[in-house]
């Protein structure tokens, strides 16, 4: 009997603006070139449950405790490993998804200064205990990808932030890339997009 390869589990991740969205189609594409079936996701999201929660937690108006929002997040991982990204895996196809723990370690344990060990133990006793395979950091300096983000229109509750609270966020990003540097890749999404993504 043939036995199933387990797939491969890739995640985007990185400030608002540093172009995620963008690359994750030019990944897609070459993983379609290269034959691999795949699924791609996002999060917060990925299921019809993470979607509302996404709705909630990036439009909500006024004040919600930082607590609030990481359980949020939180709950949406659950549901998109269980039901989305581990039954992918499992199939032997591969999952590309669009943030994943890291923005919660970086965002939540770092930008609303919750403790990134906070936030790990929260999901580790959640039973989320996945990790990517790989993970492309794209970064660049804040105020540059909140300059490309403004472009598009009006922003989300999050990309209402401080600038110290984004700053906090990138070096929380690549505090993780320094701790896994096998798994995470910095790529230096200032340069011009070909590049970026050859
Ligand atoms: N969040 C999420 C948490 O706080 N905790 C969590 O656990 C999780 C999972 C999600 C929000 O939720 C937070 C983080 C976020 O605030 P989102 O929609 O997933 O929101 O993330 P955003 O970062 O807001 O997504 P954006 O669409 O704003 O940014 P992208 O996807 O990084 O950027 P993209 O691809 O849309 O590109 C932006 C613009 O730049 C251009 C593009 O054409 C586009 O116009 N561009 C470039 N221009 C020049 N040179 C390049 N190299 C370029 N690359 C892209």
């Amino acid at each position: 009997m043939k036995s199933t390869v387990r797939g491969r589990f890739i995640t985007l991740e990185g400030l608002e603006g540093v172009g995620k969205t963008t690359n994750r189609q030019c990944v897609a594409d070459w993983l379609a070139e290269c034959g691999i079936e795949f699924v791609v996701t996002r999060e917060p999201g990925g299921t019809p449950l993470g979607e509302s929660l996404r709705q909630l937690v990036l439009s909500a108006e006024g004040q919600m405790q930082g607590e609030t929002e990481l359980l949020l997040m939180a709950a949406s991982r659950v549901e998109h490993v269980a039901r989305v990204i581990e039954p992918a895996l499992a199939s032997g196809r591969w999952v590309l998804c669009d943030r994943f723990l890291d923005a919660s370690i970086a965002y939540q344990g770092a930008g609303r200064q919750l403790g990134v060990e906070r936030v790990a133990e929260l999901h580790r006793l959640m039973g989320v205990t996945l990790e990517p395979d790989l993970t492309l950091l794209l970064d660049m300096p804040v105020a540059d990808g909140l300059a490309r983000m403004a472009q598009r229109g009006s922003p989300d509750r999050i990309e209402r932030e401080t600038l110290a609270f984004f700053e906090r966020v990138r070096e929380a990003y690549l505090r993780c890339a320094g701790a896994a540097p096998e798994r995470v890749k910095v790529v230096d999404a200032a340069q011009p997009l070909e590049t970026v993504q050859a």
